[in-house]
């Protein structure tokens, strides 16, 4: 598929949605062009590649675009099948299983994060964290089953669910600063605090993953953007 192939990826720099899909290309070796969004003043090119849901990720391969970060992820193992490693595992059931889990991070994770981090009160921020946390414990429990004491989700090599948990990692690590507690810690997820070491070091989270401190004052001034546009 080398050659002519055009891949070009539209993003923003903090979106772990996009990190998701940089992770991915960086871990095939593919070339790309990077073009940065404004989403306060969307693109033509965004919005006729995405009228649905306006939003990036949008990766487009020799001008057709594919959107959702992972739809992207299963596109680009299935286009680039012989290039780099393969991100999903090649057993029908054990792909089951990566996908479940990838799933399962969008469905359960996001969410109480998102209410940890713009609670008004106490008494909500407080459940959003509990909810968080009991979340992170169950993936604690996925990685175990998944890696089978290997490094990775994916096993000795960084796969689907290793990138779908990554690309999140630099708003999960500002988590402590952010919502005011830490969502991985040596007594109760020993495995994922490891893994979050072991993922960090990796040449593609370098590259694909923003700056903790730089997004962490990115995410707080949108919040308080956000506190004002609803007091007004
Ligand atoms: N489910 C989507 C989420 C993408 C998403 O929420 N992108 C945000 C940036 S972090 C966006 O483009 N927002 C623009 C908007 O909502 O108008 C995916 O996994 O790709």
């Amino acid at each position: 598929m080398a050659g002519e192939d055009e891949l070009k990826l539209l993003g923003t720099w903090a979106s772990p949605w996009v990190s998701r899909v940089k992770l991915a290309l960086h871990l095939k070796g593919l070339s790309y062009e990077y073009v940065e969004q404004d989403l306060d003043n969307k693109s033509d090119l965004l919005l006729t590649s995405n009228p649905v849901h306006k939003k990036v990720p949008v990766l487009i391969h020799n001008g057709k675009p594919i959107c959702e970060s992972v739809v992207i992820l299963e596109y680009i193992d299935e286009a680039y099948g012989t290039t780099g490693p393969s991100l999903l595992p090649t057993d029908p059931y054990e792909r089951a299983i990566a996908r479940f889990w990838v799933d399962y991070i969008d469905q359960k994770l996001v969410i109480p994060w998102k209410v940890a981090f713009t609670a008004d009160g106490e008494e909500e921020k407080t459940e959003g964290i509990k909810q968080m946390l009991a979340v992170v414990q169950t993936l604690e429990g996925a990685l175990k089953e998944c890696s089978k004491g290997k490094p990775f989700f994916g096993g000795d090599s960084v796969g689907y669910v290793d990138i779908a948990l990554g690309g999140l990692l630099a708003f999960l690590q500002g988590t402590e600063e952010l919502c005011g507690t830490k969502p991985f810690d040596i007594a109760n997820t020993p495995l994922l605090l490891a893994w979050v070491e072991r993922f960090t070091a990796l040449d593609a989270a370098k590259v694909a993953l923003p700056d903790v401190t730089k997004l962490v004052e990115f995410a707080k001034t949108k919040r308080a953007q956000m506190a004002l546009s609803i007091k007004k």
